[in-house]
């Protein structure tokens, strides 16, 4: 049998109540989320981790609000209020988040030109972050998905870790949604459809 691992997504303080792209109850999900992390064998997160003027952040673009898209080289995007910003207190793990245990830290959304909301590829849905590659050379094919935010970071990497091949199951009692116009019920529904085991 394969081996599992928890998927800790973006519990930052920048995605928490305070922060500058901050989820609504986002903090509310570190009990749970600490108490999964105690027992789980193998524990990643993932850290959201941008250079400053980063092309998702709204900015960037002159006349152009947060929360609007944009249409980039390798599709739409949507721009956001800078955050995450490498090295920043906003970048940092929420001070409640028991990250010690982790094995692996994967930072995405570093190259100024690209973001990447998934943890296995960025938003051109081709570059790899070589996190498959880390969990299949160490027999990890089972996935619990927890984090901020359901219907951006976690669904997509949900999503394409499915398509990967990995069985997944993303606890929606440990995550919250930014939810724009309607992306929680659209990103939940994707990832039934997909195959995702949402819990
Ligand atoms: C995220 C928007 C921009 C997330 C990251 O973690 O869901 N969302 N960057
Ligand atoms: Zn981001």
């Amino acid at each position: 049998m394969s081996q599992e691992a928890l998927v800790v997504v973006d519990v930052q303080n920048d995605f928490c109540p305070g922060g500058a792209l901050a989820v609504v109850d986002g903090h509310k999900i570190l009990p749970l989320v600490n108490e999964l992390i105690a027992t789980f064998d193998h524990v990643v997160l993932t850290q959201d981790w941008h250079p400053d003027q980063h092309s998702s952040f709204a900015s960037m673009h002159p006349g152009r609000e947060p929360f609007h898209s944009v249409q980039m080289s390798y599709g739409e995007q949507t721009l956001w209020p800078d955050h995450c910003i490498q090295g920043t207190g906003g970048a940092a793990f929420h001070p409640a988040l028991r990250w010690t245990k982790a094995e692996l830290v994967v930072r995405k959304g570093f190259r100024r030109d690209i973001d990447s909301y998934s943890a296995f590829f960025e938003n051109d849905r081709a570059t790899p972050t070589g996190l498959a590659g880390y969990l299949r050379e160490r027999g990890i094919g089972t996935l619990t998905l927890v984090g901020l935010a359901t219907d951006f970071c976690v669904a997509y990497s949900a999503l394409d870790a499915v398509r990967l091949g990995f069985d997944v199951t993303v606890r929606l009692d440990a995550c919250r949604a930014i939810d724009l116009g309607g992306s929680l019920e659209a990103m939940t529904e994707r990832m039934r459809e997909a195959g995702v085991t949402l819990a």
